[in-house]
């Protein structure tokens, strides 16, 4: 049996997503975050010392990092892993990496500066330009695209969902600034094994 520890309005909503899309047989234990300070709570820290989501305990293993967690899944599962054509695969690399690696900094730079009230102010401009600049690239790799390795989902789109779901929260006319951005949304949100997967995971305030 796959466990998820599952922290609410969090990343791990996304292997939800995948495990659905898989049909596979699992069970969410979610956490609430702690209302002050929006972290996770202590309890995580006993499963795997980061104490961060998603964990993954699948056949004795604990462990951790979304896009490795979605890679092996696929893998293993021979679904949703990367296209066979070698310019498809190379995106799905590309972008199992960058969702956390480029895109994901400045959205949380963001979300601490704007915890720093008055004192972050300064700091908000420059880092709202870093976002646009991601966000202007992702839009123009959607133009003329359903998904960003080809005709098909991949665990790659599901990688990407997060931030930029999280973007639409920070980020005023989101929607209207980046219209492929909204439509790719809009299509990840359509799907049943998505809806599923929200079920599954309680209240998410980034599906809107
Ligand atoms: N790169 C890691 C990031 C893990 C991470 O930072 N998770 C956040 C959830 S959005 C978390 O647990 N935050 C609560 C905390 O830091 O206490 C991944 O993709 O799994």
């Amino acid at each position: 049996m796959i466990i998820v520890h599952h922290l609410e309005n969090s990343r791990s909503q996304r292997i939800l997503w995948l495990l659905e899309e898989l049909g596979l047989d699992y069970e969410v234990r979610r956490y609430a975050r702690d209302p002050k300070t929006m972290l996770a709570p202590p309890e995580l820290r006993a499963i795997h010392p980061l104490g961060k989501s998603p964990i993954l305990e699948e056949e004795a293993v604990t462990y951790v990092e979304s896009g490795a967690i979605m890679a092996q899944l696929a893998e293993r599962h021979g679904r949703f892993g990367p296209p066979e054509d070698p310019v498809g695969a190379r995106r799905w690399h590309q972008y199992m990496h960058y969702a956390e690696g480029s895109l994901l900094p400045p959205l949380f730079a963001m979300l601490v500066v704007r915890k720093l009230g008055l004192l972050g102010l300064p700091a908000r401009k420059p880092i709202a330009g870093r976002i646009h600049e991601q966000l202007r690239f992702v839009e123009g790799e959607l133009e003329g695209r359903d998904w960003f390795c080809g005709d098909e989902l991949t665990a790659a789109d599901m990688m990407m969902s997060f931030p930029l779901e999280a973007a639409g929260s920070r980020i005023d006319d989101m929607a209207a600034t980046y219209p492929a951005i909204r439509r790719f949304l809009e299509r990840c949100h359509a799907r049943p094994a998505y809806q599923r997967a929200l079920a599954r995971g309680g209240e998410y305030a980034y599906a809107g």
